[in-house]
């Protein structure tokens, strides 16, 4: 007879986890050692925020939740920036914490927290371990994975952990099935087929499986689309028709411009959580989705279901192609293109971008962190195919972008990985480079050092305030890759940074690239 632990870890292996990420404590050993002996591996991470951050991308990447586990107390509370990150991401992860055991909850205030609490506000559910563990863990991966997915928390006293499990193991519980809506997307036909200038909105529900859905509809209707960054690939940037990456991304005003020329958007997959701005609530919106857009009194005319076969039902139903008038489709193009500013005190970070994109393979997969240098990249790296792009968009939080690209790289050994990453965001992420060492993992680091939170001296400055607290002398971050074993290099100059790019890419090794970039060209484009 399994006890819970083991039931748990046998159930997430069957449910086709393979990995685990997290720092444990005393009080959940009991379930990380039930994972490894169900072949789950474990990665023990410098912080539990990196954990949350992996699994995170995991369960991105591979549709399987990704599994991130704490202790309790300091471990869980460690958890939860990534939980809350995967939460409005929309992203499909567990996370599995410690908690008192059952028997001393009255009595042991040490390191006691409410857990339940703190992760159901950041979550789509807090669960605790009492009998029926398989049926928790099956409810909590079918319940990541519903539209829209997201992070479920399970927490397992240590000593249920360790108690015998008398349960099943029931089949998985079957998922409701989607509400029938095709009189809603012939509806939405008969809108798009009245109006004149339609604009298409792809939005982060359109996973990979859509793309050959959403390019057949642009094809059709011959209009112009934008992405967010967060589906960025799954139509290509290099489309005639691509007029830029909506959503609070660099040269936003642009995008709304061209989002103000339309009389019609199309949101495909559109989720608001990735807007900093409302413009949507003031635009003619009709929506394909997985779930609805937005709670409140916003509600567009969405068809909520299956999004492939929407997407191939609204093709069907459109009479005629919709261009733009060539002018204004030229136009709104050409406002998207910047030129790099020139300067003698570092590179321009637009500059930088596009050389890192001209080395960098199209298949590639690229991560980036949050600050000014994650605006310009969402604007202006250029994508191709679907999951090439990894962005933390929805909370935005710092310290995304190393984590995703270990686990980027684990997801797919066999494809390159590029990070760009602020100073700032690296300095906090620093203990991430234990793991790349130790796991030998080929991503690629460049740090766009400007000596400042310059996203935040931008705004401060906006506001009319002098930037404070923002201004840092950033650490030596060439040396301390080399102290943790991994090749290292500061590059001044664009012809550096491409040999390094390029001899790291050949060598399929861990590489960090320190780059000083003028941070002037920010306050053009943020
Ligand atoms: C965890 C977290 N803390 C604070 C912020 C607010 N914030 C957004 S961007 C930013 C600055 C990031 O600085 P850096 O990594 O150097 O990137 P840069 O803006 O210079 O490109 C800060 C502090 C945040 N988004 N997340």
């Amino acid at each position: 007879m399994p006890n819970h632990a083991e039931a748990m870890a046998q159930t997430l292996a069957t449910r086709g986890v393979r990995l685990a990420f997290g720092l444990p404590g005393g009080e959940i050993v009991a379930f990380i050692d039930a994972c490894r002996r169900a072949e789950i591996r474990f990665l023990l991470t410098g912080h539990e925020g990196s954990a949350a951050w992996m699994a995170q991308v995991v369960g991105q990447m591979t549709g399987v939740p990704g599994l991130c586990v704490a202790t309790l107390g300091p471990g869980a509370t460690n958890l939860i920036t990534g939980v809350a990150n995967a939460w409005l991401d929309r992203a499909p992860m567990l996370a599995v914490t410690a908690q008192i055991p059952g028997g001393v909850i009255d009595t042991l205030t040490h390191q006691r927290l409410p857990l339940d609490q703190l992760f159901s506000s950041v979550s789509k559910g807090s669960f605790s371990v009492g009998g029926e563990a398989v049926e928790i863990v099956n409810g909590a991966m079918d319940l990541a994975n519903t539209p829209r997915p997201g992070p479920v928390h399970i927490a397992l006293a240590s000593d249920i952990a360790v108690a015998e499990y008398a349960g099943q193991s029931g089949p998985p519980a079957r998922l409701a099935t989607q509400p029938d809506s095709a009189s809603v997307v012939d509806e939405i036909a008969g809108r798009v087929n009245a109006c004149e200038r339609p604009l298409i909105l792809i939005g982060l529900a359109a996973t990979p499986s859509a793309t050959p859905f959403v390019r057949a509809l642009i094809e059709k209707l011959q209009a112009p689309f934008l992405v967010t960054p967060k589906a960025k690939g799954v139509a290509s940037d290099d489309h005639p028709l691509f007029a830029g990456v909506a959503s609070g991304m660099a040269i936003d005003k642009e995008i709304i411009e061209t989002i103000r020329s339309a009389d019609l958007i199309l949101g495909v997959g559109f989720d608001p959580v990735e807007c900093d701005k409302t413009w949507f609530a003031n635009a003619e919106v009709v929506a394909l989705d997985t779930a609805l857009m937005t709670a409140g009194d916003y509600r567009p005319l969405e068809a909520i279901g299956d999004l492939d076969s929407m997407l191939a039902q609204l093709a069907e139903a459109i009479d005629n192609p919709k261009p733009w008038p060539a002018e204004l489709l030229e136009a709104r193009r050409a406002a998207i293109q910047r030129a790099p500013l020139e300067s003698h005190l570092g590179l321009s970070p637009l500059r930088l971008i596009e050389e890192l994109r001209a080395v960098f393979p199209p298949d590639g997969i690229a991560t980036c962190d949050v600050g000014s240098h994650k605006l310009v990249m969402g604007q202006f790296w250029r994508c191709y195919e679907p999951g090439t792009f990894l962005m933390s968009n929805g909370l935005s939080g710092m310290g995304f972008g190393i984590p995703a690209a270990i686990a980027a790289q684990l997801v797919k050994p066999e494809k390159p990985v590029l990070a760009v990453v602020g100073d700032g965001g690296m300095l906090m992420m620093v203990h991430d480079l234990a793991l790349i060492r130790e796991l030998a993992l080929p991503v690629i680091i460049v740090v766009f050092c400007d000596r400042s939170l310059s996203l935040i001296r931008v705004s401060a400055e906006r506001r009319g305030f002098t930037p404070y607290g923002v201004d840092f002398n950033p650490p030596d971050f060439a040396r301390i890759a080399q102290a943790f074993g991994i090749a290292s290099q500061r590059a001044t100059s664009i012809r550096a940074v491409r040999a390094c790019v390029e001899t790291a890419l050949a060598k399929r090794i861990p590489f960090l690239l320190e780059v000083p970039i003028d941070y002037r060209e920010y306050y053009e484009l943020v």
